[in-house]
Parts: structure tokens; sequence; C-alpha cells
């Protein structure tokens, strides 16, 4: 195994663990910062060391149609070519291919669409998504999925889980490395039965760690909560588990409370353009009229390198000026807020005050 997950403590259904992978070893649960195509848009490495980032996801769809596996092996893997020295985890493209491509066409073989960059015809299957994400070479790789659209009916849902088991089979057996994990993806959909038999068809193949894909997709939250708690207990304790595309407070808190290690979304950095600056109590824009005045940070509270320099009225007249730097300052925010939001959950895991640190929590957060 490249890939070895230790369980430190639990405190109720939350855990605090290590994962070791050939770039270090990580702290659990935590957030992984988005580096869709190679970088973690706006930021350098040394910034996000800074702000504690120790893994990072990046796109195989997008680094598929540009520039190539074929140039980053040649570049010597994508830690070197993105000077990246800690872990990487890349998406295996079963997610992108079906938000992204155009035309697609499905088969039991694999997914044939067209390039969202240049039209090109182009194919995806579990075979490809290994060759692509082995010439990658991240820590951590994926198996190839298909997330489905939601709603989707129980019958197109059944056909659907069982072929990515399928598929989660035939990655397996043409992935070969020994620098890199291969995490298997449970899907199901919104049907307890199909989770249920995707987590044990997952289970039975033994991977290095799940992924649970198909959720964040347009439920609602207590949906998604409740196809969690039908989900995480037919994965094992001594494994990771990894909650797909979630990203926000709310879903972060009520994931780890249900077992959830590992997190990734492009929320906090895509909104952080926008002028979106994520705290305890809520979202805060900074672009609106309310703020030309207020020379106090983007959270009092807040020990991030923006915050310990710049004010709200600076950082909104940067974005009326559209001025780049305003970009970079929100998501430096954003980020270094969600990192230090996973530490002291961690630390609360650990402390044993988690349910208290989760009531907090609730008492002062708004969803707007
Ligand atoms: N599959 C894969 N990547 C994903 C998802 C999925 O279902 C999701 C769903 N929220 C995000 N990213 N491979
Ligand atoms: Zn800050």
């Amino acid at each position: 195994m490249v890939i070895e997950y230790e369980l430190q403590a639990e405190c109720g259904g939350a855990r605090a663990g290590l994962l070791r992978t050939p770039h270090g070893t990580f702290k659990t649960p935590m957030f992984m910062p988005v580096g869709t195509q190679a970088t973690v848009k706006t930021l350098t490495p040394e910034e996000l060391y800074d702000m504690g980032a120790q893994v990072i996801l990046s796109n195989t769809y997008h680094l598929f149609l540009r520039p190539g596996e074929d140039l980053v092996r040649e570049a010597g893997g994508l830690h070197r070519f993105m000077n990246w020295k800690r872990a990487v985890l890349t998406d295996s493209g079963g997610f992108q291919v079906f938000s992204l491509g155009r035309m697609r066409r499905i088969t039991e073989e694999g997914v044939t669409f067209r390039s969202h960059i240049d039209g090109s015809e182009k194919f995806l299957s579990p075979e490809v998504s290994m060759t692509v994400q082995m010439a990658l070479n991240a820590d951590i790789a994926m198996t190839f999925d298909e997330c489905i659209p939601y709603p989707s009916d129980y019958e197109y849902t059944r056909l659907s889980t069982e072929r990515t088991s399928r598929w989660a089979r035939r990655c397996l057996d043409s992935h070969r490395s020994d620098t890199q994990g291969l995490f298997g993806i449970v899907q199901g959909g919104m049907y307890k039965d199909l989770r249920k038999k995707s987590a044990a068809d997952l289970v039975a193949m033994n991977f290095e760690g799940y992924g649970i894909g198909g959720l964040s997709v347009g439920e609602s939250k207590d949906i998604m909560y409740d196809i969690l708690d039908g989900t995480v207990p037919y994965l094992p304790r001594e494994k990771a588990r990894y909650l797909m595309g979630v990203g926000t407070p709310d879903c972060l808190i009520e994931g780890v409370a249900r077992g959830i290690d590992m997190f990734d979304c492009v929320f906090p950095t895509r909104v952080a353009r926008n002028g979106m600056a994520m705290t305890g109590t809520g979202r805060v824009n900074v672009r609106n009229a309310g703020y030309a005045r207020d020379f106090g940070p983007l959270e009092e509270s807040c020990g991030c390198y923006t915050c310990r320099n710049y004010t709200r009225a600076y950082i909104r007249h940067l974005f009326k000026a559209e001025e780049l730097l305003a970009y970079r300052l929100v998501s430096i925010h954003n980020l270094y807020f969600l990192l230090n939001f996973m530490r002291r959950m961690r630390e609360s895991v650990l402390n044993g005050t988690f349910a208290a640190f989760r009531e907090n929590f609730w008492s002062r957060y708004r969803d707007s």
C-alpha cells in the first residue's frame, strides 16, 4: 500500500487521523485546495504552504486536454511541473467529463466527448484515465466513475452505478505504480440501497481509500446528510474517506460529524474572485457599498496574511478597479479560513470536544 491511514481519535462519528503519502504525512480531517490546471488560481506553492495546505487536488480531465499527460511526464510529473512539494491527488475525469465535456456518448467502454477547449473529439475510459493519472504521478489517483445528474430515476442510477463498479475493477486491473495509491469512488445517486451495494462492490476490491461521489449535485443538504448516513457505515474504519466536491463550512462540519476525513471544493477560491469572503458567521461580499469606509479586516479574529495587512475598504477598492491583487487577497483569506477551520475541528476531535465545537459553529453561522 502506497497510502496509509491511521485513525488517532474518534468523537461521536467524527475522526482525527494521519494520512501517509509519498510526499509526507498529513493530518485529517483535511481540506484540499483545488488546482485544476496545475495551479491553485492566483497563488504560489509557498503561499499555500504558509496557510497550512497539505494536499492539493488537480484534474485529469483538464491536464489530459491541455497540456497533455506526455508533456507533464516529460517535466518529471505534476509535482516537478508545478513546483509543489507536498501531496497531490488527481480526480479521474469522471466528474468533469460530465459537467464540461460536450456531445457526450457513454458506452461500457468509456466516454466519447468533445473538448470544451477546441471542440476536438476525445475519449476517456478507465484505462485511459489510469494511463493519464500514472503519467501525472500524483500521490493519489481516483477511479473513473460516472457522476450522474440529479435527479435521476432508480433504473438509470442502478445501471450507471453497476457500470461504475465494473469501471472501478478495470481501473484497479490497469493501475500499476509504487509511487501512487488508488482510491475507489462510491456512487448510487440518492438511493440508499444502491449506495450500500456500490460501497460493498468497491470495498471488496480493497482500494487504498474511498471517495464518495455523486453528492452536492443539486440535492438539498438534508438529503446529502441522509445519504452520507446511509453510505459511510459500509466503508472500512481503517481507510480514508473522501467526500468529493464539498467545501462550505456547514457541509464540512456535518461531513466530519459523519466520519469523513477529506474534502475538496472550488468554492473558496471561486467565490473569492467574486469578492465573497468566508467567515465564521457566514459570507461577506466585500464589494458592497457598505464597506467603502470599513477600515477593519475581512474577519476580525483571522490571522491570515490578508487580514493582518489589508482593510475591507482597500480590498473593495481593488475589486471596483478590477485590480488583480483583489482576487489573490480574498483567495488567501478564504483558503486560510477553511484550512484553519479544519485544524480547529481536528483539535476538537482529539480533545473530545467536537460536539461543543459543532454546536458553537451552528450558533454563529448564517447561510446566505
Ligand atoms: N466523481 C468524481 N469527482 C467528483 C465527483 C464525483 O461524483 C463530485 C460530486 N460532487 C465532485 N468531484 N470523480
Ligand atoms: Zn483572513
